[in-house]
């Protein structure tokens, strides 16, 4: 169940970081300073896409995601699950750190090589894993 919230909140912030299942890339090593792959995905464009979801899901810009501004989208229930997932303080509303703790905390355990990036391979890797 908790895998499957996540899998949900990732899916709302993240497109790009759920998406890529189909493709199974074959191993390539890519020097640090090269351009990413594709389907990689760095630490900044993920906290990017977070910031630039966030202000999507912020409908009256204060700051903050509630589960009425993400029902929207999403449907109450779910909305309400997701926020119950990410809202760490339990003020019933989610901040952009929060969203950021946890997308990146889910980032960093499926880099397993730690350089930074998240390839298609370590995305498959951590949804097998989950
Ligand atoms: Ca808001
Ligand atoms: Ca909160």
């Amino acid at each position: 169940m908790k895998s499957l919230i996540l899998a949900g909140a990732v899916a709302l912030a993240a497109p790009a970081y759920a998406q890529g299942a189909a493709a199974v890339a074959p191993p390539v090593s890519v020097p640090p300073a090269a351009p990413a792959a594709p389907e990689a995905i760095s630490r900044a464009s993920l906290q990017q896409t977070d910031k630039d979801r966030f202000a999507e899901m912020d409908s009256n810009k204060d700051g903050f995601v509630t589960a009425a501004e993400l029902g929207a989208a999403a449907g109450p229930e779910r909305a309400a699950q997701i926020v119950g997932s990410l809202d760490s303080n339990k003020d019933g509303k989610v901040s952009l750190a929060e969203l950021d703790a946890m997308m990146l905390g889910m980032f960093d355990k499926a880099d397993s090589n730690r350089d930074g990036m998240v390839t298609a391979q370590e995305q498959a890797a951590a949804r097998r894993a989950n």
